[in-house]
């Protein structure tokens, strides 16, 4: 592919900063996608009016500021300074976006890997190394703060089931609805990871008749950050992304505007036995 043709794929994704600034990193080339040298806007909250929240951004106004920690939801786990290093995110992004999003209109992309008896306790067969790579270091990342059947849920020494890494791309005022992953696919132990720009993660109750079921909870999840669902947070909340391109973040008593930037995230799922059929609703 000519360099021309090349950087008019990622015009198409509104990513020519990317392509052009070739001496900086792959985080800042994101950044610069969003026109905002530092993404943070600050603003006391008791002393600003409303006003100020639109003369920032409007996107970000239409709810509650998020939280910089994991709500009180049991199974969801989230250390705010876990975070990947930068080498290897910027590994991964440049291997995701060259390889899978290198085409107009393609925002989503669903890999499998498989284990079998002749690759037990080896990474599994099916996904790129720069992913098993990536599920390597998140569990050694993750092993000193989960809790162990948590880790052992996500990461077993022989895994048996087949995993799912599915790749979302998100461009400023994209999100996706609240859901609860597809309960006759996928397994309980769900890890995600955020690529190229920070997000907000909101969290609802599936039984709206709960006790905690009043307003969604609202996580900040930044890039290189990894977050953790697994039993009632996977099946007893739903997860979502609001539409914005700005989010309100609530950090020791300041309200800060956070402008989104493009934002790829990795989720690795256990495909439930059967659930390699094509076709089946949940
Ligand atoms: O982008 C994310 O972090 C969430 C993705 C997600 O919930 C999904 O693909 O089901």
């Amino acid at each position: 592919m000519s360099p021309s043709s090349d950087a008019q794929e990622y015009r198409d994704y509104g990513l020519e900063s990317l392509r052009n600034a070739s001496q900086s990193s792959l985080r800042t080339k994101l950044k610069i996608f969003t026109d905002v040298e530092t993404p943070y806007a600050e603003f006391d909250t008791e002393d600003s009016p409303d006003s100020l929240f639109d003369e920032i951004s409007p996107a970000a106004t239409s709810s509650l500021p998020a939280m910089l920690h994991a709500p009180p939801i049991p199974g969801l786990f989230f250390t705010p300074s876990l975070l990947l290093p930068v080498q290897l995110a910027d590994d991964v992004t440049h291997f995701c976006l060259d390889n899978y999003f290198n085409r107009p209109g393609v925002n989503q992309i669903m890999l499998f890997g498989v284990a079998s008896s002749s690759n037990a306790g080896a990474p599994l067969s099916g996904l790129p190394p720069v992913l098993t790579t990536l599920l390597s270091t998140v569990s050694s990342l993750l092993e000193p703060t989960l809790p162990p059947e948590i880790h052992a849920l996500l990461f077993p020494p022989n895994p048996t089931r087949a995993r799912q890494a599915i790749l979302n791309l998100y461009h400023p005022g994209e999100g996706i609805i609240p859901h609860v992953d597809l309960l006759r696919r996928f397994g309980d132990g769900i890890v995600g990871v955020s690529f190229g720009s920070s997000c907000v993660m909101e969290f609802a109750r599936v039984d709206k008749a709960a006790d905690d079921a009043a307003a969604p909870l609202q996580l900040f999840l930044p890039e290189r950050s990894i977050i953790v669902l697994s039993g009632d947070a996977r099946y007893a909340w739903t997860h979502g992304i609001e539409k914005r391109t700005a989010d309100l973040v609530a950090d020791a008593g300041v309200h800060r505007v956070v402008q989104r930037g493009v934002r790829l995230s990795i989720t690795f799922r256990w495909l439930l036995p059967g659930a390699d059929v094509v076709g089946q609703d949940d």
